[in-house]
């Protein structure tokens, strides 16, 4: 079995992390295998929308401890920079909107992976703990830079200095996610609203994450003119003509993505 399932169904990429028995805990052939399907969702025209989800009743334990203490592993070194900061910036850059479908635990470099992503939605008897100082480690997978900008310095602090487990329902209070479902309509809830993302006009969707993405660093002039370039080039596409020409014709408009 392997480690990543990968299916396409409607223009959504489904990608489901899948040892369920280790709690869907990463280890290297995991991270190298997720960074290929994303790789592949990037560059698929047919893929308008990415899922993000775990098999059975986790999300993801974050990295497989067992393989870090495994002598015989690939050890720590560059474990950051070959397994997990490419994931996250494949995210990050992915010009299609990717859903975190937090199913259940989502711990360390899991809990990071979906805070990564551009909608976060969870089960309500899911959870999320920043558990790296609980084994003597520093947040990772840009956890330090999504939190805080998430849920606010003094929340991020806490959370990240004590390890504490949070609810769904709490983490969807600070600002962390986006909705909490009940666990019997989660899954259907959550898939209405990949369905809506991969049936929306994907170029622009890509152009707001790209200019999301700058509103951390940018000043506000910069951000400006940022928005007058990707204004223009969302007014170039296919998609804004059919848009504009479905309002005024008092019709659903058609997006395909151009
Ligand atoms: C696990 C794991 C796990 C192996 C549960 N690995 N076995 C970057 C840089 C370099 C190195 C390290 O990593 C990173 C990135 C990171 O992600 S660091 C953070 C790694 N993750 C954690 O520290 C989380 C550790 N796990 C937990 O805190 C809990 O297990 C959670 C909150 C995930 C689930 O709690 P429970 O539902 O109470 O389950 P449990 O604790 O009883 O675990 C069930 C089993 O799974 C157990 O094994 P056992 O043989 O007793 O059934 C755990 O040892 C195993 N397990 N997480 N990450």
């Amino acid at each position: 079995m392997s480690s990543i399932i990968f299916e396409i169904k409607n223009n959504i990429g489904f990608i489901t992390f899948n040892r369920p028995d280790k709690l869907n805990a990463f280890n290297r052939e995991m991270a190298l295998l997720l960074q290929q399907k994303l790789d592949e969702c990037a560059s698929l025209k047919e893929v308008r929308c990415v899922y993000i989800t775990g098999a059975g009743k986790w999300f993801s334990a974050g990295q497989d401890l067992a393989e870090v203490a495994d002598p015989n592993g690939p050890g720590m070194n560059k474990i950051l920079v070959e397994q997990y900061n490419p994931i996250i910036t494949k995210i990050r850059h992915m010009p299609k909107p990717v859903v975190a479908v937090v199913n259940g635990v989502a711990a360390g470099a899991g809990a990071n992976i979906a805070l990564a992503c551009d909608i976060v939605v969870a089960t309500v008897s899911a959870s999320f703990i920043q558990a790296f100082s609980k084994i003597a480690l520093i947040p990772d997978s840009g956890g330090t830079y999504t939190l805080p900008r998430l849920i606010g310095w003094q929340k991020a602090s806490a959370l990240m200095l004590l390890g504490d487990k949070i609810s769904a329902i709490e983490a969807e209070k600070m600002g962390m996610l986006y909705k909490v479902f009940e666990d019997d309509i989660f899954e259907t809830e959550a898939k209405k609203i990949a369905t809506t993302l991969s049936q929306m006009p994907t170029k622009s969707l890509a152009y707001i994450k790209h200019v999301l993405n700058y509103s951390a660093t940018n000043n506000l002039e910069e951000q400006l003119l940022l928005e007058d370039e990707f204004q223009q080039k969302a007014a170039a596409t296919k998609d804004f003509n059919e848009g504009v020409r479905a309002f005024l014709e008092k019709r659903k408009p058609n997006f395909t993505g151009e």
